[in-house]
């Protein structure tokens, strides 16, 4: 079975990718369990940390932690598995974000660095490929400003910069942390009609990293 994982900055647009290959054959797709974090049993820990990201940072990242792992494993019925983002770049982006511009407590990223290598350890999580949305943060504001979720009225210009440079340690320079699987990049700065193009283009591609 192949594991593919969608990878990208806040609205570079992993959603309307993995909409696209939902609709084009025998693909299982998983997107991003947000809606689970913007209500957990009534609470909402997704606009909470944007709100006072020391306090709430934590309480966020468990959870997403915890969803991801729960995505990872789930079983399915295709040959091929499709989810946006992935346990990986929860820890090695959005963790380290909130660590390194000092708005998490040196206390709460060691527990959940702890929690992060006790389950890559012990846990068999298999990715197969890595597709990553290459896209300008400025592009990102932009269509952050159109989609208007409320949550996410807050973020300015540099939240973004932040995650896509520790994107691009990640996944093009390679000198920050791991690596699970190889990576496909794809530019993703283009408007809607292009981008579904280029997944057409691809599309041979990523499959074929199944066999
Ligand atoms: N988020 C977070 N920590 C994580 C993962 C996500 O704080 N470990 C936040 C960032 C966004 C929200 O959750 O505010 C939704 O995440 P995505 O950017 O992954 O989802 P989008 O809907 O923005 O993706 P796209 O527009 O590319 O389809």
């Amino acid at each position: 079975r192949l594991q593919i994982c969608i990878e990208g900055n806040i609205a570079s647009g992993k959603t309307t990718c993995l909409e696209y290959f939902n609709k084009t054959g025998n693909i299982q797709v998983f997107t991003e369990p947000v809606h689970k974090w913007r209500n957990v049993r009534g609470h909402n820990p997704l606009a909470l940390m944007y709100q006072d990201p020391e306090r709430w940072g934590i309480t966020l990242q468990t959870y997403v932690q915890l969803t991801m792992l729960d995505r990872h494993l789930s079983s399915i019925s295709s040959p091929v598995r499709m989810m946006e983002r992935s346990i990986f770049s929860a820890k090695y982006i959005f963790v380290e974000n909130l660590f390194r511009s000092g708005k998490m407590p040196e206390v709460d990223y060691a527990v959940l660095s702890e929690w992060f290598d006790w389950i890559t350890t012990n846990i068999c999580i298999p990715v197969d490929l890595i597709v990553y949305l290459q896209t300008s943060p400025h592009t990102c504001h932009e269509r952050l400003k159109q989609r208007c979720r409320e949550e996410e009225k807050v973020i300015p210009l540099e939240y973004l910069v932040s995650i896509h440079q520790l994107y691009e340690d990640w996944l093009i320079k390679r000198t920050s942390f791991p690596l699970p699987a190889p990576v496909l990049v794809i530019p993703a700065d283009h408007d809607l009609q292009k981008m579904l193009h280029k997944y057409e283009e691809n599309r041979e591609k990523i499959l074929a990293a199944s066999y």
